[in-house]
C-alpha cells in the first residue's frame, strides 16, 4: 500500500474496478523491478527492457488494459528531447490545415503539448480534464513509450491499427538537451546534475524510456516491416529539408498536398509556423507556466533548437564513446544518423 500512497492514487482506486485491477497489478510489480538513480527526483525502474519512471510504467500498463485504439489514430512517438514539441506542432498543423487560419492559429495560443495529448498521461482520465475516449477521430496523440511496450493490437496488424510518426535525433544532441532540461527540473535543494554524471547514465542506457538506441531501433525496424504504419524521421533531416519532410508526413497520413495547396504555399506556411523561431517567440511559450502539479514550464521546451550543439558541451572522449555505442548498436540495421 505504501506505493499507492506515494503515487497519490488512493482516490483513483475508488474510481472503477477495471482501473483498480491495473493499479493493484502495478503496486505488486513496482517493488520487484530493478531501480536506478533518476535525472531529477524520480528513480527510474527497469520495465520490459526499458528504464521508465513510475508514471511511464503506469501509463504503459493502463494503455495495455484500457486503451481502445482506433484505426484512424495518429500517434506522434519520440524518445524525449528528439523533437517532440516540433513534431507535435507539424502533425497538428498538417492534419488541421483546412480548419485554421495561419494568422490566427491555435499554435499561437497554446503549447503543442496542449494540442496533442500525451497518451501515457491522459489515459488515466480521472486525473486530467481530457478524455481520450471522448476525442473525435482522427485522434492525434503523442507518446514516449518504446514500440515494443504497446499492445500487439496496436503494433503488429498493419491493416487495422493506428499509425505512428516517429522522430529521433543524434544521441549527442539528445544528451545535451536532456541534461539542460534535467537541471531546469531539479528541485532547488539538489545540486545541479554534473554533465559527467548525465553522460554516465545516458551512455549506460539509463535515461527516461531508454536505452535511447533500443528505442530508435524498435521504431526503425517496425518502419521497415510496416512502412504504411510507422514513419521514421530524423531531427537533422527535418532541419535540413523541412518542406520535404512536411510533404512526406502528409503523404504518409493519407492527406497529401494538392497542386492548389502547393501553389498557395501551404507547405511553407506550416514550416514557418512550426519553426523554432516562430514557436519559441509565442507569448504562451515564453511565459513560465510552472505549477505545483506540473514542474515543467512551456518555455523549458525551447532552448536552442540546433543540430550539433553538443560540440559546445561534450568532451572529444564523450562524443567518441557515444558515436561508438551508436555505431555498434545500429550495425547491420540499415539505420544511421549520417
Ligand atoms: P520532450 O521530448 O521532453 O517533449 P522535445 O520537444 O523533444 O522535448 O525537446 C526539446 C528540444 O527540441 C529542445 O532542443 P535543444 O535543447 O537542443 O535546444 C528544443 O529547443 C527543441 N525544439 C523545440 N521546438 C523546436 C522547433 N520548433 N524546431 C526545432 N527544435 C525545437
Amino acid at each position: 500500500m505504501e506505493n499507492s500512497k506515494f503515487f497519490g492514487i488512493q482516490k483513483e482506486l475508488e474510481l472503477n474496478e477495471g482501473y483498480q485491477k491495473t493499479y493493484k497489478k502495478m503496486d505488486e510489480l513496482l517493488p520487484t523491478l530493478p531501480r536506478s538513480k533518476g535525472w531529477w527526483l524520480d528513480q527510474l525502474l527497469q520495465y520490459q527492457g526499458f528504464w521508465l519512471s513510475n508514471h511511464g510504467i503506469r501509463g504503459s500498463m493502463l494503455i495495455d488494459d484500457h486503451f481502445n485504439p482506433r484505426p484512424t489514430d495518429i500517434i506522434v512517438a519520440t524518445s524525449p528531447k528528439c523533437g517532440t514539441t516540433w513534431l507535435r506542432a507539424l502533425v497538428f498543423s498538417i492534419i488541421n490545415r483546412n480548419s485554421f487560419d495561419f494568422n490566427n492559429h491555435p499554435l499561437s495560443k497554446a503549447n503543442p503539448r496542449d494540442l496533442v495529448h500525451f497518451l501515457e498521461a491522459h489515459i488515466r482520465g480521472d486525473r486530467s480534464t481530457v478524455s481520450i475516449d471522448g476525442l473525435l477521430s482522427p485522434r492525434l496523440l503523442s507518446t514516449h513509450l518504446p514500440y515494443s511496450l504497446f499492445p500487439k493490437c496496436m503494433t503488429v496488424d498493419a491493416s487495422s491499427a493506428c499509425r505512428f510518426v516517429y522522430i529521433c535525433r543524434d544521441p549527442k544532441d539528445v544528451l545535451v538537451s536532456k541534461w539542460h532540461f534535467a537541471n531546469k527540473l531539479r528541485p532547488k535543494e539538489l545540486p545541479p546534475l554534473p554533465l559527467e554524471e548525465a553522460f554516465e547514465l545516458f551512455s549506460n542506457g539509463v535515461s527516461h524510456y531508454g536505452p535511447f538506441w533500443d528505442h530508435v531501433l524498435g521504431y526503425w525496424k517496425a518502419s521497415l516491416e510496416w512502412p504504411k504504419k510507422v514513419l521514421c524521421l530524423k531531427y537533422e533531416d527535418v532541419k535540413k529539408e523541412p518542406s520535404g519532410c512536411v510533404r512526406k508526413v502528409a503523404e504518409f497520413l493519407g492527406v497529401p498536398f494538392s497542386p492548389e495547396e502547393e501553389k498557395k504555399g501551404i507547405v511553407e506556411e506550416i514550416v514557418k509556423l512550426c519553426s523554432f523561431e516562430s514557436l519559441s517567440n509565442q507569448d504562451v511559450n515564453k511565459s513560465d507556466t510552472r505549477s505545483r502539479e506540473n514542474p515543467m514550464s512551456n518555455s523549458d521546451f525551447f532552448r536552442k533548437g540546433e543540430v550539433g550543439d553538443w560540440v559546445n558541451h561534450l568532451s572529444p572522449q564523450m562524443s567518441e564513446i557515444l558515436d561508438k555505442i551508436t555505431e555498434q548498436k545500429f550495425q547491420g540495421t540499415g539505420f544511421s544518423f549520417h
